[in-house]
């Protein structure tokens, strides 16, 4: 909004030129989901308590979870107005890419939303069955990667980083990738969520990396230079992932370990789908698997743990997924979430050296 209102100003008062750069209005939609996530923070925390929408947490886990029974959950809705309102105000709201993950990041968000109400209602950490929820988001990942590929003519080649070269193109087969993509992140950042801050801490980390590589990726210049695809208009994105960085620090000033309360469905698998989607966008989906490494060894971990249970009827890990593992190793819980954060940094400077690494 102040993009379109303000910057036209310029031609009479010239400081109003400074919004028409992407850094500028980058760093205060950052502050300002940054300041929304205070505010409303404890606003928010104070009514999920008085509506008692509170996690029911399922006997089969370790035991010291049975404390966190009662934790106020659904926190996610902060998170989504930390990044609805900063990039409605700061982003320019005539980019269509700026629609497209705003509205798959709210559709996710809708269906976590669901799910979470139906786990309350229900007074089990239970939800909707998995046969009704995985079609769900199959459907809605369907319908943007068909936007993105129809509608804005979304280049269908994969892009590998260290590897210029490589760019096989995968034609029509690219919307399947694509969908793979977007719900596979979703779902990941869902799994991850088991521990204090263990899932908002990676996200934050993403976002802060996929600000930078949407600046690139937007630049032609820049993109052109560094052998990475250049997608015009992707540029914009960087003030959604502002966004993003700002609202999860906001969130994780209460998620942090005591958790005050938990970011539920509606919000692990609206950020997931936020940041598969700008993946796809920014046509850095391997990108994503090296700085997303955490949420990657997650899913691995429970695969692992299935098929080798399946298989030999022994488990590889204590439990799954493997942030549980090491609770059951006796890993004190704040442990575990810093050494997953100190991972989540490392593979995101990883990520960041791909630029010069090819
Ligand atoms: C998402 N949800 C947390 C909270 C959060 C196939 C199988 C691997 C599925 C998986 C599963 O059920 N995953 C669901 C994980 C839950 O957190 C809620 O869910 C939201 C995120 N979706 O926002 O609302 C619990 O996590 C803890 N928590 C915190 N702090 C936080 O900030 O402590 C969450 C956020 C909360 C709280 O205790 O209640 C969860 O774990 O359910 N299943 C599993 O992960 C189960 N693993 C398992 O069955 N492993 C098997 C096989 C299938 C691999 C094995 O190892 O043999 C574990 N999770 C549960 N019970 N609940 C263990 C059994």
């Amino acid at each position: 909004m102040f993009y379109h209102l303000l910057y036209p100003l310029h031609t009479v008062y010239s400081f109003f030129n400074v919004f028409r750069y992407i850094t500028f209005r980058t760093i205060y939609a950052l502050l300002t989901a940054l300041l929304i996530g205070f505010l409303v923070g404890p606003w928010l925390i104070k009514k999920l308590r008085a509506y008692q929408i509170q996690q029911v947490v399922r006997e089969d886990v370790p035991s010291r979870h049975m404390a966190k029974n009662g934790t106020p959950t659904m926190g996610g809705s902060m998170i989504l107005a930390g990044l609805l309102i900063p990039v409605l105000l700061w982003a320019d709201l005539s980019n269509h890419y700026i629609w497209i993950v705003l509205l798959t990041t709210l559709g996710f968000g809708v269906l976590g939303f669901l799910d979470d109400y139906k786990k309350v209602r229900d007074k089990n950490g239970l939800g909707i069955k998995a046969r009704y929820k995985f079609p769900i988001q199959l459907a809605m990942g369907l319908v943007i990667s068909l936007i993105l590929f129809y509608t804005f003519d979304h280049d269908s080649r994969l892009i590998f980083p260290f590897f210029k070269r490589v760019m096989p193109d995968l034609g029509n087969w690219y919307i399947l990738f694509a969908v793979l993509v977007i719900v596979g992140s979703a779902n990941a950042v869902n799994l991850t969520d088991g521990l204090d801050g263990l899932a908002i801490g990676p996200v934050v980390i993403a976002s802060g990396t996929f600000m930078l590589f949407c600046y690139l990726a937007g630049n032609y210049r820049f993109a052109t230079y560094l052998q990475i695809p250049f997608v015009k208009g992707s540029g914009e994105l960087t003030v959604l992932c502002g966004a993003l960085v700002g609202s999860g620090l906001g969130f994780l000033w209460f998620n942090t370990y005591p958790a005050q309360v938990f970011m539920g469905d509606v919000g692990s698998l609206a950020l997931g789908a936020a940041l598969g989607t700008v993946a796809v966008v920014t046509k850095q989906e391997f990108l994503l698997v090296i700085v997303g490494g955490i949420f990657v060894l997650e899913v691995l971990s429970v695969i692992i743990q299935v098929i080798s249970y399946q298989l030999r009827r022994k488990r590889v890990f204590r439990m799954a997924p493997i942030h549980h593992h090491f609770e059951l190793k006796g890993w004190a819980e704040p442990k575990i979430i810093v050494r997953f954060w100190i991972v989540g940094i490392i593979l995101g400077l990883v990520a960041i050296s791909t630029l010069k690494l090819r």
